[in-house]
């Protein structure tokens, strides 16, 4: 674990060290995106490499989670290979009372739902910022497009109340392109009263891949918080 005084970053490591310690030999997972999970993947490898664990390989949900696998030793396998996989462990952008999740703030949903909701019990690593009353209150929902579709795929998601804007890249100019090579539209809706039927909803339009609503998926959530400056899980 990398060493520092930060109590975010301490809160962050202990959420992913949590998560990591459910970890036992002979499992195939699920590796998730995104900065709270990535120190999952780290405990995952060095428990690897210190002999803790044994015959693990890990299905990646992103191309940052298979480089983030190969740096810390955790091997890889793929879907066309294995018949199961026993956890997924994945963050999340914001965490309802009944575990229904937003994610895609790092537009890996499209695979992190593949895989999320293929394993036995999924694992979800937030801080305790990420929990609210309803979904949406905090976070645009992402919505994976193809890129012919933008635009009935905005006016699709006008006519559903939505107020949707292209996602543009920061550190690169233009829209940000998934692993997928799609486009990303990002959604703000006033309030989000029925996550299940807008996730269907959404998905039925003509040119959306997946949005990142994750309704009935997760299985446990991990929350950090930062107790009189100290991490606790
Ligand atoms: C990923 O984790 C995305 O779905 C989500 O945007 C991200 C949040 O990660 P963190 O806040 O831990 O960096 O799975």
């Amino acid at each position: 674990m990398t060493v520092t005084s930060d109590p975010v970053v301490l809160m962050k490591q202990e959420v992913g060290k949590a998560a990591a310690q459910r970890v036992k030999s002979d499992s195939i997972v699920g590796l998730g995106t995104g900065s709270t999970t990535a120190y999952a993947i780290q405990y995952i490898g060095e428990r690897i490499q210190s002999g803790e664990l044994k015959n693990i390989v890990g299905v990646p949900t992103s191309f940052q989670a298979e480089v983030l696998a190969r740096k810390y030793g955790v091997p890889l396998t793929t879907l066309d290979v294995i018949d199961h996989m026993d956890l997924a462990i994945d963050g999340a952008d914001e965490v309802d009372p009944q575990k229904n999740l937003i994610k895609g703030g790092g537009a890996a949903h499209t695979r992190e739902k593949i895989v999320d909701s293929l394993a036995d019990q999924f694992i979800v690593v937030v801080d305790g910022g990420k929990l609210v009353d309803h979904l949406g209150s905090t976070f645009l929902l992402p919505v994976e497009v193809i890129p012919m579709a933008v635009s009935p795929v905005i006016k699709a998601i006008e006519k559903l109340g939505g107020k949707p804007e292209l996602r543009m890249g920061v550190k690169k100019a233009g829209p940000v392109v998934t692993d997928q090579g799609n486009l990303v539209i990002d959604v703000k809706f006033d309030k989000i009263e029925d996550p299940a039927n807008l996730e269907k909803t959404l998905n039925n339009i003509p040119g959306v891949l997946e949005n990142g609503l994750f309704v009935g998926v997760a299985d446990i959530i991990l929350v950090g918080e930062i107790i009189e400056g100290k991490p606790v899980v």
